[in-house]
């Protein structure tokens, strides 16, 4: 087992002085126990493949050839203690760490007690919690930035211990539902193949674990291809340990994968530079890949026979044997005792598995969400503290949607430890000197929204990333995964698409995935929209439906000072991921300015706002489009009396039906809104349930007002004319209201 660590001592007690001999600090009994890991992997490769070709299960990923630095690193590392990325081939890693061949098996049959994912998820996708083993999917690479994440939380909890805790008043906040780990000398392992290492998201991991010195042991583990795709045409000079050789902060191995003590050796060196606190590691390992990519590849089609010759030389398997008999590890008897034994236990393993019962089908839709935490309950309904009137009596200053967003950005990092503000130029000043010495005054992002943060919370807790959307995201769902609170800003919306594989295949997808092993509820916080008279195509655009659409990710979209901050706050207390999306043109507008509603002010998600009531026709809008369709239904009141109700959802997932409902059953009339291209945009599925459920209250079509199906463009006059303006919705409610 991993947990037991290298001791000279127990070797000489337990075998005898002529037992004593030590391999690279391995001992006689843990060989064998290396070999039993290897030798159990590749039979259970082999047990699935038939049981595939049977069709008993429906998927199968070997492990094979990558058995020897997998068990290698199993041996070096602590389940439970250290933490774990590993990709699909790192089957024998699973075993040294603690799986059961029987776990394994329940993952092919898509069993209801399969501890990694109940069924949900393909065979080889690791997930076991209390092993420190974290929910892997598919997409190659998306896991290696959340391992850099991973390891920042560890570093940080182990610099703020008191944030693992959670205070006994802390009703309606996700701290209740995280049980935080943390150990001061903690490494993560994070493993790709050769192929994935052309990934930029490979590179951002490399670059911001060399940036943090980060406990991060990365193991590419090369067999030569990326399924039909062989090494020097995938990595430039074929060698990727060249490639990465410049990254400072880094310890380097090259080994033998398939030599399990070559590799153990060098997973100590690399894992002893991390505890140590050097920074990270990177091996590299040399493997092979004996049983083609998977079983729906034959590499016959593309490797010579002598070429896969070859490599069967190098098979660890019977490499690791010879190397027991040669040694007088094992005889012969002994080999073959230990390969009995491996057999009689997978077969109790398949037996038992064959007979295991599948999922329910009513079960499909646990754990998209908390299954804790509802913040769309009445716990995230608390009321404004009614402001303070200052000693003239006169009416306090409203205050912006941008002030009151850092009020509750300040006011939640007082409140919680575990909060971490990063993303491109958030912080004040990176050269905390300047900001000491009073040379600089401090930036506090592009918005200016995280402005002093970094100055009253530290670098610690609100930080500058690289310019690298992708990591942004990822970091944070590797941090949220251990417990804590990343804030994370995009910049701007138009560039969200780098972190699109993070957002969509991980963060929206791991409580799921996971069958609720695992949660990562980060907040993201997006500028949007345009209505900027300038900001043209990159700075303009909205896209809320491309994040509606996925489930598992709660989608807010205030319109007004007060919903952002409660809003916010509801964000950052809750326990899913949340994209918030704040309308730049909002942020200092004079519509919706309020004083700040106190530190415990929340607006449930999923409730409407009713912003104007009325009995003629319904307008449901959102964001920035809000102030507009208000400004054209006064218009429409003044001049031909047609009361409009005018609904602000407020929050677009969940969003408010019963609201949707009620006001459309009194008017009879509704209008959707919004400010994104008109076609396959939100307000269409928003139309199509009204059309569905509402139609026999309907006393005229369901209308839609948007953005032309086009980009925002630069030149005013352009943009006036593919944005939705206050005069086509205007008109639009008055052919509505007459129809
Ligand atoms: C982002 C992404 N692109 C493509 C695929 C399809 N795919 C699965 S494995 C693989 C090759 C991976 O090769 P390598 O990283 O060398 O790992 P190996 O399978 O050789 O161990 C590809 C292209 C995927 N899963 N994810
Ligand atoms: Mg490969």
């Amino acid at each position: 087992m991993a947990t037991t660590k290298t001791d000279p001592k127990l070797a000489l007690t337990a075998n005898g002085a002529k037992k004593s001999k030590l391999y690279e600090g391995l001992t006689r009994d843990q060989l064998i126990q290396a070999y039993r890991f290897i030798y159990t992997s590749r039979r259970i490769d082999d047990r699935e493949i038939l049981l595939k070709r049977q069709q008993k299960i429906y998927f199968q990923m070997s492990g094979a050839g990558h058995e020897g630095i997998g068990v290698a690193a199993g041996l070096a590392l602590k389940p439970g203690y250290d933490w774990f990325y590993p990709y699909y081939r790192d089957r024998a890693l699973c075993l040294a760490l603690g799986v059961k061949p029987y776990d394994m098996f329940l993952q092919g049959v898509g069993a209801a007690n399969d501890p990694s994912s109940g069924g949900r998820q393909m065979p080889s996708h690791w997930s076991y919690p209390e092993l420190h083993i974290v929910t892997q999917s598919s997409p190659t690479g998306s896991q290696i930035l959340q391992a850099v994440g991973c390891a920042e939380a560890g570093r940080y909890l182990a610099r703020h211990p008191k944030a693992a805790e959670v205070p006994a008043s802390a009703t309606g906040d996700y701290r209740r539902f995280k049980n935080v780990s943390f150990q001061g000398d903690e490494v993560t392992y994070v493993s790709l193949g050769d192929g994935t290492s052309s990934e930029g998201e490979f590179w951002e991991a490399m670059n911001a674990a060399a940036l943090g010195k980060l406990p991060v042991v990365f193991c590419v583990e090369d067999n030569g291809y990326a399924i039909s795709v062989p090494v020097e045409v995938q990595t430039a000079g074929g060698s990727i340990s060249r490639l990465v050789s410049g990254f400072p902060n880094f310890h380097f191995e090259e080994v033998d994968g398939t030599d399990p003590v070559a590799s153990y050796a060098a997973f100590q060196r690399a894992t002893r530079y991390c505890r140590e606190g050097h920074g990270p590691a990177f091996v590299h390992a040399h493997v092979i890949r004996p049983y083609s990519h998977s079983l729906s590849d034959d590499e016959r089609l593309y490797r010579p026979d002598a070429e896969r010759e070859r490599d069967s030389q190098r098979d660890p398997v019977t490499r690791t044997q010879m190397f027991l008999l040669r040694e007088g590890i094992l005889d012969e008897k002994g080999i073959n005792q230990l390969e009995k034994e491996v057999e009689a236990e997978l077969q109790i393993a398949v037996d038992q598995a064959l007979e295991a019962l599948p999922p329910a089908p009513e079960s499909i839709m646990n754990f998209v969400y908390s299954p804790d935490l509802d913040p769309a309950s009445s716990v995230f309904d608390t009321p404004a503290a009614v402001a303070e009137l200052p000693a003239d009596g006169k009416k306090p200053a409203g205050k912006t949607m941008a002030d009151l967003i850092t009020t509750t950005l300040r006011d939640e990092m007082k409140r919680d430890e575990r909060i971490v503000i990063f993303g491109e130029d958030v912080a004040d000043c990176s050269r905390e000197e300047y900001l000491k010495r009073k040379l600089v005054k401090g930036k506090g992002g592009v918005f200016k929204l995280t402005f002093g943060l970094q100055a009253e919370f530290g670098n610690d807790r609100v930080f500058n990333a690289p310019l690298a959307e992708a990591a942004i995201v990822g970091r944070a769902t590797g941090m949220a995964t251990r417990g804590l609170k990343p804030v994370v800003e995009i910049q701007f919306f138009d560039y969200i698409w780098p972190a699109m594989m993070q957002i969509r295949d991980e963060l929206s997808v791991i409580r799921w995935r996971s069958n609720n092993g695992f949660s990562c509820p980060v907040v993201i916080r997006v500028a949007i929209g345009g209505y900027l008279t300038g900001g043209a195509i990159y700075h303009s655009q909205c896209g809320e439906s491309v994040f509606t659409h996925i489930p598992g990710l709660r989608v807010v979209f205030p319109s007004n000072s007060q919903d952002a901050a409660g809003l916010l706050r509801t964000a950052i207390r809750c326990d899913d991921p949340v994209l918030f999306l704040e309308h730049k043109r909002l942020y200092r507008e004079s519509f919706g300015r309020a004083a700040y509603p106190g530190a415990d002010y929340m607006v449930p998600f999923g409730k409407a706002k009713i912003v104007q009531p009325g009995t003629d026709l319904t307008v449901i809008t959102y964001g920035a489009v809000v102030p507009r369709a208000l400004q054209a239904a006064q218009k429409l009141e003044r001049e031909q009396g047609v009361r409009v109700e005018l609904i602000d959802l407020r929050c677009l997932n969940p969003f408010d039906w019963d609201t949707i409902a009620a006001s459309v059953a009194k008017t009879n009339r509704a209008l959707v809104a919004y400010e994104d291209t008109l076609s396959w945009g939100y307000g269409a599925e928003i139309a199509a349930r009204i059309a569905d459920k509402l139609f026999d209250q309907l006393d005229a079509p369901v209308r839609r007002v948007a953005a032309k199906d086009v980009f925002v463009a630069y030149q005013p006059i352009l943009e006036d004319a593919i944005l939705p303006q206050p005069n086509d919705l205007f008109l639009a409610m008055k052919e509505l209201s007459e129809y």
